[in-house]
């Protein structure tokens, strides 16, 4: 009998774009943070993207101290740890890329071109806040830039690679995998490339089915066979997304960082609660998650 396809369950716990008051569920304290990591790791999730926020506020903190009172926990996991190199849109390249090269992790998110970042949608289903910061987060969104120059991400890349470290290239719209097939070949990045397609976030490419297959049949066409490709569906569009993913042989984010919905109008309660519905999905398709070891190998990781 074939064997079970394994599948990289990367899980993003907090991220800097869902704010405290949107769901009591969103980990913000080191320890609320620590704790979801574990529950997701447990869920089997093999991957854990991290952020940290202040604990007061709740706001996104890309300080080495804010990391320093998670990571170390996180690693217990056993779950390989990747750092944001994205920060929140609203933060320069050097305090968002501090953490990643000061502890040297096994991953980073590496974002791989300069668009808009629509979050301010989100205010016609979010009109309470309970902190200052929440509402002008969401509205002055409409005139940032996520500046990803091609500077930027040289100066991420360079730093991460003489420290061993790998990246989750993500990839927001069809040109970010041509800006990623450039990077690979100027900087003369070997082994596997992690290719994370992210859809349906305002500025970036929709999360309709034909947005999917047109991301893979590119990355198909530019990398070949020396990527791994993972998608993250944002908000509503997760689990569906998921599932396209699951179908097509791809791995797969999750996590209350990139959706807060378990199903419609269903608000999850954990990222773990996300991370076994993936479960399911994957059992739906004769797959199975990857263990952290066999993520490791798929990705050619340090360890
Ligand atoms: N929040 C995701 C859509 C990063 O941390 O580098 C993108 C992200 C960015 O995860
Ligand atoms: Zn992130």
């Amino acid at each position: 009998m074939a064997k079970p396809r394994k599948v990289i369950i990367s899980c993003a716990l907090t991220g800097a774009i869902h704010t405290p008051s949107m769901s009591p569920h969103l980990p913000v304290t080191p320890d609320e943070i620590i704790a979801e990591g574990r529950r997701a790791a447990d869920a089997g999730a093999s991957i854990l993207h991290v952020h940290a926020r202040d604990p007061e506020t709740g706001r996104p903190d890309q300080s080495v101290e804010a990391f320093s009172r998670i990571l170390p926990a996180l690693k217990e996991t056993g779950a390989v740890i990747n750092v944001t190199t994205g920060g929140s849109p609203f933060m320069d390249v050097s305090e968002r890329a501090a953490p990643a090269l000061h502890y040297k992790p096994e991953l980073a998110s590496l974002n791989m071109g300069s668009m808009n970042f629509g979050l301010y949608p989100m205010l016609d289903r979010f009109s309470e806040f309970e902190h200052d910061w929440e509402r002008s987060h969401l509205e002055n969104s409409k005139d940032v830039i996520f500046k990803n120059t091609f500077g930027d991400i040289e100066y991420i890349l360079g730093g991460g690679l003489k420290n061993g470290t790998r990246f989750e290239f993500e990839c927001y719209d069809i040109s970010h995998l041509y800006s990623l097939q450039h990077m690979a070949a100027r900087k003369g990045i070997e082994g596997t490339l992690f290719v994370q397609s992210v859809f349906g976030l305002l500025g970036g490419i929709g999360g309709h089915p034909e947005d999917v297959q047109m991301m893979r049949r590119t990355a198909d066409r530019l990398l070949g066979d020396r990527y791994e490709w993972s998608v993250l569906g944002a908000g509503a569009n997760q689990l569906r997304i998921a599932a396209m993913s699951a179908a097509m042989g791809g791995h797969i984010r999750v996590g209350l960082e990139d959706s807060l919905w378990a199903g419609p109008g269903e608000k999850a309660t954990s990222s773990a609660q996300q991370v076994e519905l993936v479960g399911q999905i994957l059992a739906g398709v004769g797959a199975e998650m990857a263990t952290p070891d066999e993520a490791r190998d798929i990705l050619g990781l340090k360890g």
